[in-house]
Parts: C-alpha cells; structure tokens; sequence
C-alpha cells in the first residue's frame, strides 16, 4: 500500500503595521518572511477605517488597550497606511507566525520579527511591526475581511457569483 502524505497548504494574512512602514522595515520585513519559501498570492496598500479595524480586531474588544490598539492599527501614531499581505504555502500559519514571533516585542525571540523591531511604548501599545494571522479560523476570516477573490492569484476558500453594481472612481 502506499502512503500520501497530504500537503497542508494553508494561507494566512500578514499585515505590515503602520510602525513598520514609517520605520522603512517593508524591505526587511518581506526578506525575512522570503526564508519561509512561502508564496505571496496578495497585496495590497490599505488606508485602514474604524470599521476595518474593530472587525479586525473584534475578538479583544473587551481588552484595557483596545482602544489604543484601534488607534494603532489605523495610523494615529505613524501614518495611515498598512500593507496588506497573504502567504501561501505548507503549514503556512505557524511558520509565519514562528518568524513574527511573541506578541510581546520584549518577550519575542530576538531574531524573530517582533524581538528585532518591535517595542513597547510608555504608554503601553504594543508596536510589533507585523499582524499574522494565529490559527485556520482566523486566517480564513481575516483573508476574507481583508482581501475580495479576484485579488488574489489563488482562491483556496469557496467563492461565489454575484451581481456586483456600485459607482467606483476610476481614471478620467
Ligand atoms: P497577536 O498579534 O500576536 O496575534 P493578539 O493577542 O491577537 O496578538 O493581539 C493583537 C494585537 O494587540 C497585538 O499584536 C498587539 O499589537 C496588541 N496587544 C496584544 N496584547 C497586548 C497587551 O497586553 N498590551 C498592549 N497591546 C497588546
Ligand atoms: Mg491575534
């Protein structure tokens, strides 16, 4: 009989925060991720709003620094931009989140994402640089919060069809 070992393609969403950006840790940032031979089937430069942000983050509304974190995320302390990234690939979710390291950039392996770049401020934010999505669950409903099908090279979720009619700006 032969055996299979089933591949465990998963995608998962980074975002470079707005620290990483003003710090000019793009560069950085993507180099380390390329060591995981994951692939970058999305991207996008977002201009975060309230409602992008507390969806995101919907599951620590109840949290003391929620607020502050809303604020973060949507550039109130750097500027208004994050760059919006998912990887594809084996085991996608943790091997991004092995190279993003702890949550707390003071507890996070120096080497990793966080423990080089990341701090935590008087105040008490923490700046870690980078968002990875933490388990299958959330990178499904973040990939989906984030990101429309057509964006992205490769659709691993269910889609379907729909009759789309909204006045959108385009180039004159
Ligand atoms: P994660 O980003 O490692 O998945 P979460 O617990 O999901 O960690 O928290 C989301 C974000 O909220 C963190 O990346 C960090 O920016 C912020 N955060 C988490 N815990 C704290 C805290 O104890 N104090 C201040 N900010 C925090
Ligand atoms: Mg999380």
């Amino acid at each position: 009989m032969t055996e299979t070992i089933s591949d465990n393609i998963e995608q998962t969403l980074v975002l470079i925060k707005p620290d990483g950006l003003v710090k000019s840790l793009t560069g950085n940032i993507i180099d380390k991720l390329s060591e995981s031979e994951l692939v970058i089937v999305g991207a996008k430069m977002v201009s975060v709003d309230k409602d992008l942000a507390e969806t995101h983050y919907k599951d620590l509304k109840d949290q003391k620094f929620f607020e502050e974190l809303i604020q973060y995320i949507m550039g109130a302390y750097h500027t208004r931009r994050v760059l919006a990234l998912v990887y594809e690939g084996e085991n996608a979710i943790q091997r991004v989140r092995h190279i993003t390291g702890d949550t707390n950039p003071e507890k996070a392996s120096p080497t990793s994402l966080r423990g080089k770049y990341g701090r935590i401020t008087t105040s008490g934010v923490f700046e870690n640089v980078v968002h990875a999505s933490s388990s299958f669950e959330d990178a499904k409903r973040e990939i989906q919060l984030w990101f429309k099908p057509g964006e992205l090279t490769k659709v691993i979720f269910d889609t379907k069809e729909e009759e789309v009619t909204k006045k959108e700006a385009v180039w004159k």
